[in-house]
C-alpha cells in the first residue's frame, strides 16, 4: 500500500523528533530524513512549512522536504561558540515581552531584543506586562522613548486582567513570536489570551530568582480563528547574529531616520563632523539611552568582528 505525502507545519521538536501537524489539523511525530540532517541542510525550525512521507522503515513518518521560508527570527547561539539559532520560521512580528517589575527591566536587554528583530527584518512591538504591580503613568513614563522610536506598546497585566483585547487582535492571523527575559510573563500571557492553551507557567520566587526557566524549547500554537504564536523560554543575554557592525545603526528606526542625512555614508554617528544622528541627540529626537546602547552594542559588535 502507498500513502501519500502530506504537508504541514512544524509545531515543536525535542531529541530529534518533531511535531508536525497536517493541513488536516492532525499531530504527527515524525523524523527528520538523513539527507536533511547534513551540515548545508537549513536548519529545522518551528514554523516551518514541510512535507512528511511514510518513513522508509517501520510505520512512522518523516518529513522528506523542507520548504523554502518567507522570513525567520535568527540570533546568535548561547555560548561562546559563534553560531546561528533560528529561533522560528515564517514569523511575521515579534512580541518583545518584559515586565514594568519582577524581573525589573534593562533597556539595554530590550534594545538587543528589538535590534535582533530588526536584523531580521521582522516588525516588533514591545508589551510591558505585570502592570498591576506598577502605576500605568510610572510603566508608560519608562518606555516613553520606545514609543517615541515608532514601537507599538501595549500596557498588559493578566491579573487584573488588562490590554488583554488589544493584544489579541494583533496577533489574529499573523505568526509571532514571544520573546523576552524569563518570568516576565509570556506563557502567563498567551494564556490569558488563550485558555485553551493551558502553557506551564512558574512560581515568580523560584523562576525568576534562581533563573530556572518554566518553558523549554520554542513551541508553536495555532491559534483559535487562525494564526500560530511561538511560546519561547526567557533569555538571560542575547546576541545578534549576521549583522555587520556598519548596518546596526539600521536596526534602531530613530537612527535609521537620520542616518542618510550625515556627512559621510559611514558615519559611524561617535565623532564625525555634521552628524545628523549626533545632531538628533543634541535637539532631543533621539532618546541619549537609546544613542548610547547604539554605541555600546556596536563597540561589542566590533570587537567580535575582531576575534573571528
Ligand atoms: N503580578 C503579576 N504577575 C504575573 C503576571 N503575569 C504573569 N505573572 C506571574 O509571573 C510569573 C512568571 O510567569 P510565566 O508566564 O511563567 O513567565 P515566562 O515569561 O513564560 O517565563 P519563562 O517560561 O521562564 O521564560 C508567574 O508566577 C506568573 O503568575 C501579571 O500580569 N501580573
Ligand atoms: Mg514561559
Ligand atoms: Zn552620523
Amino acid at each position: 500500500m502507498t500513502v501519500a505525502s502530506e504537508e504541514g507545519v512544524v509545531l515543536r521538536g525535542t531529541g530529534g523528533v518533531w511535531v508536525v501537524r497536517t493541513l488536516a489539523g492532525v499531530e504527527r511525530e515524525v523524523s527528520l530524513r538523513g539527507r536533511l540532517k547534513q551540515d548545508n541542510a537549513p536548519k529545522l525550525a518551528v514554523g516551518d512549512r514541510v512535507t512528511i512521507e511514510p518513513a522508509e522503515r517501520g510505520d512512522g513518518w518523516a518529513i522528506g522536504e523542507i520548504h523554502p521560508r518567507t522570513s525567520s527570527l535568527s540570533r546568535r547561539a548561547p555560548g561562546m561558540r559563534q553560531a546561528e539559532r533560528v529561533v522560528a520560521a515564517n514569523v511575521d512580528q515579534v512580541v518583545v515581552v518584559f515586565a514594568v517589575v519582577k524581573p525589573e527591566p534593562h533597556p539595554r536587554m530590550l534594545d538587543r531584543f528589538l535590534t535582533i528583530a530588526e536584523a531580521n527584518d521582522l516588525s516588533a512591538r514591545v508589551v510591558i506586562n505585570k502592570v498591576d504591580l506598577a502605576s500605568e503613568a510610572a510603566a508608560r513614563g519608562k518606555f516613553a522613548a520606545y514609543e517615541r522610536a515608532g514601537y507599538p506598546i501595549h500596557y498588559t497585566s493578566t491579573k487584573e486582567p488588562r490590554g488583554l483585547d488589544a493584544l489579541r487582535e494583533v496577533l489574529h492571523d499573523r505568526t509571532s513570536v514571544f520573546t523576552g527575559p524569563s518570568g516576565v510573563g509570556k506563557s502567563s500571557l498567551l494564556n490569558a489570551l488563550y485558555p485553551g492553551l493551558s502553557l506551564r507557567v512558574g512560581e515568580i520566587s523560584e523562576s525568576v530568582n534562581k533563573g530556572r526557566h518554566t518553558t523549554v524549547g520554542a513551541w508553536l500554537h495555532p491559534l483559535p480563528g487562525g494564526g500560530y504564536v511561538v511560546d519561547t523560554p526567557g533569555l538571560r543575554e542575547v546576541g545578534m547574529w549576521g549583522v555587520e557592525p556598519t548596518e546596526l545603526d539600521r536596526c534602531y528606526p530613530e537612527l535609521r531616520a537620520l542616518r542618510d542625512e550625515c556627512r559621510f555614508a559611514d558615519c559611524t554617528h561617535r565623532a564625525e563632523p555634521d552628524c545628523a544622528v549626533r545632531e538628533g541627540v543634541e535637539s532631543g529626537a533621539i532618546d541619549r539611552d537609546r544613542y548610547e546602547s547604539y554605541l555600546k552594542l556596536r563597540e561589542e559588535l566590533e570587537s567580535v568582528e575582531r576575534q573571528y
